[in-house]
């Protein structure tokens, strides 16, 4: 039977390794994902996170071990947010429940999150190269979603969509998540790079799902998506660019007319395309707006950057005072 977090027994809630497990409908895999991570981490707490599987999902992950939880609301990003809202840990692993991550190299992302070395190891699928491990539409789309996120945000990064992830508990107290789908991956990496920690990227063999597991991926709709988030957290986090680069854009659409109707009115004296004039007149002043947007934005972050950064030295000085009382 499902418990609820809150009646989970105090140990497993402070354990110091947590396997998260998100899961909807993965009857044919649960219950060899639970049984792997159970052997490659024997004293780690398994938990599986499920939104009502109506396939006995939740039934073969206890069966292997697994403690299952129940969340009410639908969604990988809802349920990631409510287990790291509810279970304490030092150290989150997080995979998919489909096994299609290797159990057998956790060690190699939980290492250098326990070193120091980085807040977030990403095992990072080879799916550019490992021809037949994606479909090619995702493999398309993956890459232009990871072209496009390193374009705007000046990183190096090989696979943000990766669904097995190790975090630190103390980096996961500081993300504040909000993606309710799919989407959480981006905003994971995204919100990790933005506030100062650190990820690196271990690579990983990545297995097909094997026959008779359904993918709950709609290529499309998850797509577009994933791509909003980018453009959300690019407004958010990069104002100034995102402005800029939209107000570019406008200016040159506005240009293009200002040009001919100018030219027009050079030739003969007459301005005989009026609509086109009030258009780019318009345009150009959209793009104004659009700009200084981009400054008022990005005024408006360095001041909650700067709140932030002042209330965690209060933090420190208060642990300070304790640890001197
Ligand atoms: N609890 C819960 N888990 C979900 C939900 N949607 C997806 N998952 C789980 O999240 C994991 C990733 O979902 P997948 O369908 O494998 O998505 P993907 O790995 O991006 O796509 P594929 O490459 O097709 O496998 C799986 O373990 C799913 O069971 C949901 O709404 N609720
Ligand atoms: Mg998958």
């Amino acid at each position: 039977m499902a418990v609820p977090a809150r009646l989970l027994p105090q140990a497993q809630r402070e354990t110091g390794i947590c396997v998260v497990i998100p899961c909807l409908n993965e009857a044919a895999t649960i219950g060899r994902v639970v049984s792997d991570f159970r052997r490659a981490l024997p004293k780690a707490t398994v938990l599986v996170f499920d939104n009502a599987s109506t396939d006995g999902s939740a039934e073969k992950a206890e069966a292997a071990g697994a403690t299952v939880i129940r969340v009410p609301r639908q969604g990988k990003g809802y349920v990631l947010r409510y287990a790291f809202d509810r279970v304490k840990a030092d150290v989150y692993v997080v995979v998919d429940a489909d096994d299609t991550y290797p159990a057998d190299r956790v060690a190699d992302l939980i290492e250098p999150v326990l070193r120091g070395d980085c807040d977030m190891a990403v095992g990072a699928r080879q799916h550019f190269v490992q021809r037949d491990a994606i479909r090619p539409l995702h493999r398309w789309g993956n890459r232009l979603i990871v072209s496009f996120l390193n374009l705007s945000f000046g990183t190096r990064l090989q696979d943000i969509l990766s669904g097995y992830r190790v975090l630190s508990g103390d980096m996961v107290r500081e993300l504040p998540l909000l993606a309710p789908g799919f989407e959480v991956e981006t905003e994971l990496t995204l919100e990790t790079l933005e506030r100062g920690f650190r990820v690196l990227e271990v690579p990983v063999q990545y297995r097909r799902r094997p026959e008779g597991s359904r993918s709950k991926l709609s290529s499309f709709k998850d797509g577009y998506r994933i791509l909003m988030t980018i453009m959300t957290l690019l407004r958010d986090y990069r104002p100034m660019t995102f402005f800029t680069a939209l107000a570019g854009g406008i200016t040159l659409l506005g240009l293009v007319g200002g040009v001919i109707v100018l030219s027009d009115y050079v030739r003969t004296g007459l301005v005989p395309r009026l609509p086109l004039a009030i258009l780019s007149a318009m345009l150009i002043l959209l793009a104004s707006v659009f700009f200084v947007t981009g400054f008022v934005v990005s005024a408006i972050n360095r001041r909650f950057a700067e709140a932030t950064a002042l209330s965690g030295r209060w933090r420190e000085d208060r642990l300070a005072q304790d640890l001197t009382a």
